[in-house]
C-alpha cells in the first residue's frame, strides 16, 4: 500500500515536472508581452483641447488657453479605475491636435503656455504620482498626426517625435505600454508627414526596452481591427506583417480581427473602445455612456475572446471622470465580482480519460493558471468535471498556457445531464481566456475535448460558472 502510494505520488510529481518544463512552440510572448498579458483590461483617457471645444479631432488652431480644467484630479481617476478592477491607466498625452499635456521643450502648445494652474501644470506627472499611488500602470498615447507643429510635414518632425517619447518616458516611465496611432492626416503646411517608423520603435526598444508598443501592427501588440470592442471568436495571437504599414496600409480588418494562424510574430490583440459614443468627454453624451451589463458583454467579447480590453473613460471640463461613467464603472467590476465568484469546477471531481487509463490529473482545474496539462494524444483524451450533485451552468472559461504558444485550434464542449449529451458548444482557438456563455443548462457533468491543435495543447484552467441569465452573451 505504502509502495503504491509513493508511486501515484512519483507519477503526479513527474508528471507536474513534465508539464513545467515545456518546450515552446512556434511564436512565443516576450517577457514584456507576457506582464501585459497579465493586465487584461485598463482605461484609456482621452483629454485635452477637444475636452472643452466639444470636438473629437482639434484643428491644431485652438488657443492654449482653452485647457483650463477647473477641478483636475488625477487620484479621483485613479480610484475609481481601481474601484472599477482596471489595472492601468493610457492617457493622450498629445492628440492629433498637437497640444502637449505636459510642459514639453520641444513644442509651443503645452499646457506651459496655458492659464491652467499658471503655466505651471503638469497632467502627465499628476497622473504619474496618482497612479503609482493607487498601485495602477501608466501608459502613454502619443499622436505623431499634429495639426500645430510647426515642423510637421518635414524630416525635422520625426526628431521632434522621437524627442518628445524620450521626454515622456524619461519623465513619467516605466510605461507598461506606449500607444501608437497609425492616423496620418495633414498639419498646419497642408503637408503630410512621411512618418520614420523605423527610428520610432528603434527608439522605444533603446529608451524603454520592457515596454511593449501598440500600433496596427506591432511590434508588440495589435490593434484589433475595430473600435467596437470585440475580438473574433477566432483569435490567434499570431500576425504576418511584411508588406504591411501603420495607418492605411494595414491587413484587412478580418486578419486583425483573428489574426493570422500561422503567423510569424506574436502580435496579440487589443480592443480599444470608448465608454461613451466619442472619444473626448461631451456632455450631450451623458445619457449615452455604456452600461454595467454593456460593459460586461464587451468584456466577455474581448478578455473573453483572449484580447486586452482598452475602455476609454474621458475625464469632464473640471477634470474628473463624470458621475455616469463612474457608477457604470463600478457596476460593471461588481458584475465581474459576483458572477465569477463560484468557480463549480472548483468542488468537482476532475478525470482526464489517457490511452484508456483513468489518470487523474487536477492541474487542468485546481484554480492555478500557471500549472497545466500537457495533452499529448488529443484523439484519446477528455477532461471531464463531474457535479455529485448536478449544477446548472452557462458559462465556462478555458485557458491555455501561451507562454509555450498558442496551440489549440479547435475544441468541443459536452454539456452531460445523466446518459445524455443535452448540448455540444464547438470552438476554434482558446488563448490566454476564451470564456463561453449559453443558456443555463442542468448538468451532471462537463465534457471538453480538444479536437484541433497544432502542438500538445497545454490547458491551464478550466472553469465552470452559473452567471446571471440576462449577461450571456449577445450577438
Ligand atoms: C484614432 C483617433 O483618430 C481617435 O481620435 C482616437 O484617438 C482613437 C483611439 O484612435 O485613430
Amino acid at each position: 500500500m505504502k509502495k503504491l502510494l509513493t508511486l501515484i505520488v512519483l507519477l503526479n510529481c513527474t508528471n507536474y515536472l513534465i508539464a513545467q518544463t515545456e518546450k515552446p512552440h512556434g511564436p512565443v510572448p516576450s517577457a514584456r508581452q507576457m506582464k501585459w498579458e497579465g493586465l487584461d483590461f485598463y482605461l484609456f483617457t482621452h483629454f485635452g483641447p477637444n475636452t472643452f471645444t466639444d470636438l473629437e479631432w482639434g484643428k491644431g488652431t485652438e488657443t492654449e488657453d482653452m485647457f483650463n480644467p477647473t477641478g483636475l484630479d488625477c487620484r479621483q481617476w485613479c480610484r475609481i479605475a481601481k474601484a472599477a478592477g482596471a489595472k492601468g491607466i493610457i492617457i493622450t498625452a498629445k492628440h492629433h491636435d498637437g497640444f502637449c499635456l505636459w510642459p514639453s521643450q520641444y513644442s509651443k502648445h503645452t499646457v506651459a503656455q496655458s492659464k491652467w494652474k499658471d503655466g505651471k501644470g503638469d497632467v502627465l506627472k499628476e497622473l504619474s504620482d496618482a497612479s503609482k499611488e493607487y498601485k495602477l500602470e501608466l501608459g502613454i498615447y502619443l499622436s505623431p498626426w499634429d495639426r500645430n507643429h510647426p515642423d510637421y510635414g518635414t524630416d525635422a518632425y520625426n526628431d521632434v517625435f522621437i524627442n518628445m517619447m524620450k521626454e515622456v518616458v524619461s519623465r513619467y516611465g516605466p510605461l507598461f505600454e506606449f500607444w501608437w496611432d497609425g492616423a496620418n492626416g495633414e498639419g498646419p503646411n497642408g503637408k503630410r508627414q512621411v512618418y520614420d517608423w523605423h527610428r520610432f520603435e528603434q527608439t522605444m526598444r533603446s529608451i524603454a526596452p520592457n515596454t511593449p508598443v501598440f500600433s496596427d501592427i506591432g511590434p508588440d501588440i495589435r490593434w484589433v481591427g475595430n473600435e467596437s470592442g470585440f475580438a473574433g471568436t477566432t483569435n490567434w495571437n499570431l500576425l504576418d506583417t511584411a508588406g504591411f504599414s501603420r495607418g492605411a496600409g494595414g491587413p484587412s480588418t478580418d486578419t486583425l480581427n483573428s489574426g493570422n494562424r500561422n503567423g510569424k510574430n506574436w502580435i496579440p490583440s487589443e480592443c480599444d473602445v470608448s465608454i461613451r459614443p466619442g472619444w473626448f468627454y461631451h456632455t450631450a453624451e451623458d445619457e449615452k455612456v455604456k452600461t454595467a451589463e454593456q460593459l460586461f458583454d464587451l468584456y466577455l467579447k474581448s478578455v473573453g475572446r483572449g484580447s486586452n480590453l482598452l475602455l476609454n473613460v474621458p475625464p469632464d471640463r473640471r477634470g474628473l471622470f463624470n458621475e455616469h461613467d463612474s457608477a457604470s464603472l463600478v457596476g460593471f467590476r461588481k458584475l465581474l465580482d459576483e458572477n465569477f465568484r463560484n468557480n463549480f469546477a472548483a468542488k468537482a471531481t476532475k478525470e482526464t480519460f489517457y490511452d484508456n487509463t483513468l489518470f487523474k490529473k487536477q492541474y487542468f482545474a485546481d484554480g492555478d493558471d500557471k500549472t497545466f496539462e500537457k495533452n499529448i494524444d488529443i484523439k484519446s483524451t477528455a477532461y471531464w468535471l463531474r457535479f455529485s450533485n448536478g449544477a446548472d451552468v452557462n458559462c465556462i472559461v478555458l485557458k491555455e498556457a501561451i507562454a509555450y504558444g498558442q496551440r489549440v485550434a479547435g475544441f468541443r464542449v459536452e454539456l452531460i445531464d445523466g446518459s445524455n449529451t443535452v448540448k455540444e458548444i464547438k470552438g476554434t482557438t482558446i488563448g490566454k481566456k476564451r470564456i463561453l456563455t449559453f443558456p443555463s443548462q442542468h448538468v451532471s457533468a462537463v465534457r471538453i475535448t480538444i479536437t484541433e491543435a497544432k502542438a500538445a495543447p497545454l490547458i491551464s484552467e478550466i472553469e465552470v460558472y452559473k452567471i446571471d441569465d440576462a449577461l450571456v452573451e449577445k450577438n
